[in-house]
């Protein structure tokens, strides 16, 4: 049976399919699919119960995509979806890709030139066939090339981007925690140490038998094929081409499996290493004594650290990168968990053009969070689609303090999001800036400006008296756009003079700023946030994601000023002013 996921995993496809297909991004039945997906995110029924008429009534779900939706729950397969599908296969899709080539360009290199996937493509590069297309040019040519390299999309050592692989993993393990005689399932690998980009994903399982699940996995909808079917471990392939890997074992094991697949491989081995200086083994099923395989400890990870001698190692630090030594010494860092943060501090509602919740639905799942404060930070005048004139800004404001009576318990805050331009300008004028309570100042467009540009303009906008954070500091898309290049220590010093704080963006796809930055800025004793740039009550759960960013980073809970009690907080963001 179809579930609410599987309904809006169909229609996104079929949004980008359609685009190839009409050659249009922002053709009509591209937006209608996309719309009906945003309006299903909200939805907490089981919509497989819902007639057609039922369905028209969720907010943006039409009369033509309703009867899709229908078609997939009654027989399991949309014809519509077929038909898109053998025209584009994935290797062909995976083409979308690549920056510069847009669905016309696509539809052209594949009918003049017979470009059917991404060996096609790079023959067609080599023989310097693409530069005498129209639209096209030695320099596109050039640029797509590169593209390609940087993505990473050739070969066996092709990786796919954190914001593809998680969902895939968390849906996974959430439908395997629900079979019978499981015990527990989690996700490990690079996934589990919350990497950027993912070879393939790791599942362990704990079970008290290892065939049903075995079963459950080979079927998988998700599964486009089965590469091994083996009695405890099962690997397939998604559509998309990501290999998902499901090993199970017994649940007095779970603890010794999920570290040693959990990785990564030079972290285990330094683990190992200090397992035989103390006359021990350690492997996938345990840590046992050497001479006479006695069980030493294996069912938490917890548990073998101890044994080991160390604090345990949060996954996303587990990178041979000092962590083995630090929790040897006891002196890792005291990093943030979930339950420390005490506010979002960049978040949107329907005031900003991409936001999809209104603010009373925004604030109350704020609140359901238990959050003590909230900046409220639509987007400034100057991106023209998303952004809000001033009086919209005015009306905004006494909508948010008309809320605020509401919620006595959470201090609502009146921000903004403000662009920062090529020169390092903000939105509207020192005098109305001041009146906004909190600002994240980001980047949105001229991502192809200097090194020492991109530098001054940065120092620039957190120079401004009204600006509290920086946000998503590239703008990259993790695996589609690379992020502005900067002087990253001449910023860093900034922040730190300055006060302005860098904000870690919960966003799957940005995870900006990269943790080698984090690592970097935490040296240098810079503030940070940990924020989701929320456009949907779905989207509240990146916190957990930038929680995870912040670990990779090293940063310890108090430089992170989202958890500082709302007195210190306020405090912080007063000294701007
Ligand atoms: P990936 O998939 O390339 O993004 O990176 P990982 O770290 O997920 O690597 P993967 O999938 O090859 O293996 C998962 C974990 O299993 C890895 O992090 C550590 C463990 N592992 C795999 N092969 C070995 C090995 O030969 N020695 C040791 N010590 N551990 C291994
Ligand atoms: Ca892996
Ligand atoms: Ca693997
Ligand atoms: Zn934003």
């Amino acid at each position: 049976m179809a579930t609410n996921r599987d309904v809006m995993a169909m229609l996104a496809e079929l949004a980008k399919l359609t685009q190839l297909q009409e050659e249009n991004p922002q053709s009509f039945k591209v937006r209608a699919y996309e719309n009906a997906v945003h309006g299903l995110e909200g939805e907490t029924r089981d919509i497989s119960s819902l007639s057609v008429t039922e369905l028209t009534k969720i907010k943006g779900v039409g009369k033509s995509t309703a009867a899709k939706i229908r078609e997939l729950i009654d027989r399991g397969s949309v014809a519509k979806l077929e038909a898109l599908r053998t025209e584009y296969p994935p290797s062909f899709v995976e083409l979308t890709k690549i920056p510069g080539l847009g669905p016309k360009t696509l539809k052209r290199i594949r009918s003049e030139l017979g470009v059917e996937n991404l060996d096609d493509l790079k023959v067609a590069i080599a023989n310097e066939a693409l530069r005498d297309l129209p639209g096209l040019g030695a320099t596109s040519e050039e640029k797509i090339g590169k593209a390609i390299e940087r993505l990473g999309l050739h070969g066996k050592d092709r990786r796919t981007p954190i914001a593809e692989a998680m969902p895939v993993a968390e849906r996974l393990v959430a439908e395997i925690r629900e079979l019978d005689g499981v015990t527990n399932a989690e996700f490990g690998g690079s996934l589990r140490r919350h990497a950027e980009t993912i070879g393939d994903i790791d599942i362990t399982v704990a079970a008290t038998a290892a065939e049903p699940v075995m079963r459950f996995v080979a079927a998988h909808s998700a599964a486009n094929e089965v590469i091994a079917a083996g009695t405890t471990k099962t690997s397939i392939l998604t559509r998309q081409g990501l290999q998902v890997d499901v090993r199970v074992v017994a649940p007095e094991e779970f603890g010794a499996a999920t570290l040693y697949f959990t990785g990564s491989k030079a972290h285990n081995i330094a683990l190992r290493q200090r397992a035989i200086d103390r006359g021990w083994l350690l492997n996938e099923y345990g840590l046992f004594d050497a001479e006479t395989d006695d069980l030493v400890v294996r069912e938490t990870e917890a548990e073998i650290y101890a044994a080991l001698d160390m604090d345990v190692v949060a996954p996303p630090l587990r990178e041979a990168t000092g962590e083995v030594e630090a929790a040897a010494e006891r002196s890792l860092p005291k990093l943030v968990a979930l339950a420390d943060i005490k506010g979002d501090l960049h978040y949107h509602t329907d005031r900003s053009g991409d936001g999809r919740s209104s603010l009373p639905e925004m604030v109350d799942a704020a609140a359901a969070h238990g959050y003590d404060y909230l900046a409220i930070t639509d987007h400034g005048e100057d991106l023209a689609i998303n952004g809000s004139s001033r009086e919209e800004m005015l009306a905004h404001r006494a909508a948010i303090d008309a809320i605020q009576a509401d919620y006595p318990d959470m201090r609502l805050l009146f921000g903004c999001e403000l662009n920062i331009s090529p020169a390092g300008d903000l939105d509207y004028d020192a005098a109305f800036r001041s009146a906004f309570e909190f600002t994240v100042a980001s980047v949105h467009s001229h991502f192809d400006m200097s090194s020492e540009d991109q530098t001054v303009r940065i120092l620039t906008a957190m120079a401004d008296p009204s600006v509290n954070a920086i946000g998503h500091l590239t703008g990259r898309y993790i695996g589609r756009r690379p992020g502005i290049e900067l002087d990253v220590d001449a910023v860093l010093e900034g922040l730190a003079t300055t006060g302005v704080a860098l904000e870690i963006n919960g966003a799957l796809d940005r995870l900006d700023a990269a943790a080698d930055v984090l690592r970097r800025a935490v040296a240098k004793g810079v503030y940070m946030s940990i924020s989701t740039d929320s456009h949907h009550t779905s989207e509240l759960k990146r916190m957990e994601y930038g929680v995870l960013q912040s670990q990779r980073g090293w940063v310890p809970g108090d430089l992170v000023v989202n958890t500082w009690p709302c007195d210190r907080f306020m405090e912080w963001v007063m000294a701007r002013r």
